[in-house]
């Protein structure tokens, strides 16, 4: 049976370390693609060199070339440049579709049988406008935010419950970051409900509270520690998740930006809700009956959402 194929489109911090786990976990070959010269290259060639350290067999090769992309079982796209000082919500979103643009018929062109995580910001509309440029079926393309942002939250719940992260779930809803609604009633410390475990004196829910807003506002706490970037190794190992689930037919359980068709009452949108990624990709969207608490905080993300595309029709008349 031949390896399988990843393309990994947008070869920099993230797109270099999904090279690096891919490889390491043998997924199959990698073809890292990015519109810089040389740098694709550079990478592919250093992680070519660590496999005979490591043992892995993947075979690695940078590309500024679409067609190299050609027959990718699955394509993480990170591409597009992130906000500078001075720039406008509307800047960014105005050059990161033009590159959505560009993705999305390279993967039209060369690989429309692939499953499509996308990861490049802001996540719930270029998720959208991805899928929208290269035609692919909805259940073929989903967006990564809610895996990371539930192992934030994860983190936090194991390291203030003094348990290993292994056996702390979490459960949330929603758009990625700020707009992110953690569901504490479904999420678990083995099987022990969060409002169980403050009963039982675990933990008090004023901790419970800072914990959802650190989690909210994670990938800044990043941003502002690195001072040149933002986070790349979580948001890998979580597309990487994806991924996997995908081509083992694994069927995991995740939360992740799909396409709604009246679940959750929202018809035709990208939001994140928890999902079964398996072989026929997005297999099933779990929906759950919300409370009111809750259905008021997805009602804010979806607001949002619809807010950015109604932005990102208005800079591209095509959408
Ligand atoms: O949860 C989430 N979804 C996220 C999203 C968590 C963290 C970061 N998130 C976003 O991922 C972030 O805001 C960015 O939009 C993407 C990628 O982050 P990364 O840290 O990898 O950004 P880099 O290092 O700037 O890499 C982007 C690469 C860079 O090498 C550019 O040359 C390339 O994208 N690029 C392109 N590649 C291909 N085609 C085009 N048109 C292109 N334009 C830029």
């Amino acid at each position: 049976m031949a390896r399988n194929k990843i393309a990994l489109v947008g070869a920099g911090m993230i797109g270099g370390t999904l090279a690096h786990l891919a490889a390491m976990k043998e997924m199959g070959d990698v073809v890292l693609f990015d519109i810089a010269e040389g740098m694709p290259a550079g990478k592919a060639l250093d992680l070519s060199q660590a496999a005979p350290v490591e043992g892995f067999d993947s075979r690695l090769k940078g590309t500024t070339d679409y067609a190299d992309i050609a027959g990718a079982d699955v394509v993480i796209v990170t591409a597009g440049i992130p906000r500078k000082p001075g720039m406008s919500r509307d800047d960014l979103l105005g050059i990161n579709l033009k590159v959505m643009k560009a993705v999305g018929e390279g993967i039209k062109a060369n690989c429309p049988d692939a499953f499509v995580i996308c990861i490049t910001n802001p996540l719930d509309a270029m998720v959208w406008a991805l899928r929208e440029f290269s035609g692919l079926p909805h259940n073929k393309v989903v967006g990564m935010a809610g895996v990371l942002d539930s192992a934030r939250f994860r983190h936090f719940l194991a390291d203030e419950f003094n348990v290993s992260v292994e056996d702390v779930t979490a459960f949330v809803l929603g758009g990625h970051g700020d707009t992110m609604v953690p569901v504490l009633e479904y999420s678990t410390v083995a099987g022990i409900p969060v409002p169980d475990l403050i009963k039982m004196g675990w933990s008090t829910q004023e901790k419970m509270d800072a914990i959802v807003q650190r989690t909210r506002s994670g990938g800044g706490e990043i941003v502002a520690l690195l001072g040149n970037g933002s986070a790349y190794y979580a948001p890998a190992t979580s597309a990487i998740q994806m991924a996997e689930s995908y081509l083992k037919d694994k069927k995991r359980v995740l939360p992740c930006a799909a396409y709604l068709e009246g679940q959750y009452g929202v018809d035709g949108l990208y939001v994140g809700v928890p999902i079964v990624i398996g072989a026929g990709g997005v297999e099933r969207i779990v929906e759950i009956e919300l409370d009111e608490a809750a259905k008021a905080g997805f009602q804010v993300s979806v607001d949002a959402v619809e807010e950015l595309l109604a932005a990102c029709k208005a800079l591209d008349s095509s959408l």
